[in-house]
């Protein structure tokens, strides 16, 4: 069935910390290639859940949604958040894990994209939808790509001209075709600039593929990796980064741009306190803490957040390599 193009006041988009969204019925990756291509090179190292049962999975959104008709594709911005953790010098954290709230993007995200599933549901009871986060074997750059949001850059995180790539990707996969044209793609803005693949201290960017060669990137190595495990090369090149790492965004024209044009912001809520701990301690206090911890303590402590990812032995691993490599 048919449906309407919706329409979201720009009130209600902000409320939900969207940037901009857009539509695609495509239900097959653009990129299945690169994918593919991706890998048969190894580069997906240690991520074996990219490699395994799920992998085919991907070539379509019908193979984890055979209702799907069309896909509602969000960015959610934490560029506020980035541009707060710049204007102190603080690198220790991807923005990203600050951006919403303190908490873990996963559930405020889904909170966010349920609001709008139920304001689509106002209009169409009968609408059936899944929620595409992360979690799915669905290629997110790519869908965000067919939605007309952006570029793959060169570091490969998908780009928006106006909005840069501060961004999350959440989408509504639904049951519902809507009447409106396939968005218009867009095109490579990266142009001759090299900057994220000259910026890259442990020289994680394959410039030919456009791809991350996972094992030897930071933000694998320090949420990725729940055990013990000798760091990259380069990471003495770093700037301290000990979870997530966005040096290969820090530097990109159009992340600058953008951040010239907004506000600076941090919200933690009460429930996320603890994150503020974590903000505020250096190195020895966080080791000095975290080493009298038990797993589960850990856990229990950073639950509800992104820190918890990696559990205390993989947060130790992180803060020994960042004590062991300090930035030049
Ligand atoms: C595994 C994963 C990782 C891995 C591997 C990343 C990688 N680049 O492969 C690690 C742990 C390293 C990682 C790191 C980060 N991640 Co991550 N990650 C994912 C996850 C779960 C799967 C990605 C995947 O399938 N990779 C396989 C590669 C081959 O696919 P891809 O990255 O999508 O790349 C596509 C394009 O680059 C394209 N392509 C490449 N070259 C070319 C050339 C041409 C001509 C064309 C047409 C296409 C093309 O083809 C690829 C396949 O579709 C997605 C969520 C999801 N379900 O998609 C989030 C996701 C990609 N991550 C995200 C984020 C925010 C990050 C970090 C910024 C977090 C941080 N600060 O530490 C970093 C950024 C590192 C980087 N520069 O990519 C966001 C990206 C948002 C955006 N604006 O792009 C996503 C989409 C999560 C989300 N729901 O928002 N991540
Ligand atoms: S996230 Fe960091 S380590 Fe990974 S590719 Fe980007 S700059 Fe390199
Ligand atoms: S830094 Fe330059 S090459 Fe890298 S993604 Fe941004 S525009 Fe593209």
């Amino acid at each position: 069935m048919l449906i309407d193009k919706p329409q979201f006041d720009n009130e209600f988009l902000k409320e939900l910390g969207i940037v901009d969204w857009g539509i695609t019925s495509d239900d097959k990756p653009s990129s299945w290639e690169h994918y593919q291509n991706w890998i048969s090179k190894k580069f997906s190292g240690p991520l074996t859940y990219l490699t395994d049962h799920r992998m085919p999975l991907r070539s379509s959104l019908k193979n984890i949604y055979p209702e799907f008709q069309s896909a509602l594709v969000f960015l959610f911005d934490y560029a506020p958040t980035k541009k707060w953790l710049l204007e102190k010098n603080e690198y220790k954290y991807a923005a990203y894990t600050l951006g919403f709230e303190g908490g873990d993007y996963h559930y405020v995200i889904a909170d966010r994209l349920n609001k709008i599933a139920d304001k689509l549901k106002e209009k169409h009871p009968d609408l059936d939808f899944k929620i595409g986060l992360d979690v799915l074997p669905i290629l997110e750059r790519d869908l965000a790509f067919r939605a007309g949001l952006g570029w793959f850059g060169n570091n490969s995180m998908l780009i928006n001209r106006k909005y840069g790539s501060y961004f999350l990707i959440g989408s509504l996969l639904i049951n519902k075709k809507i009447k409106t044209n396939e968005a218009a793609l867009e095109t490579d803005h990266c142009g001759q600039c090299t900057r994220c693949i000259d910026a890259c201290p442990t020289l994680a960017i394959n410039p030919e593929t456009r791809t991350i060669i996972a094992e030897k990137c930071i933000s694998t190595y320090t949420i990725e990796i729940f055990k013990d495990a000798p760091a990259p090369e380069g990471m003495e090149k770093s700037r301290g980064e000990i979870f997530g790492c966005d040096i290969c965004q820090d530097v990109c024209p159009w992340n600058k741009k953008y951040l010239g044009k907004i506000s600076s912001f941090l919200k933690i809520t009460e429930t996320f306190d603890h994150v503020n701990f974590l903000i505020e301690s250096n190195l020895e206090t966080l080791f000095d803490k975290m080493s009298e911890m038990s797993g589960r303590s850990f856990k229990k402590w950073l639950k509800g957040t992104s820190f918890d990812r990696p559990g205390v032995i993989g947060w130790l691993k992180n803060l020994r390599s960042a004590k062991d490599h300090q930035p030049k």
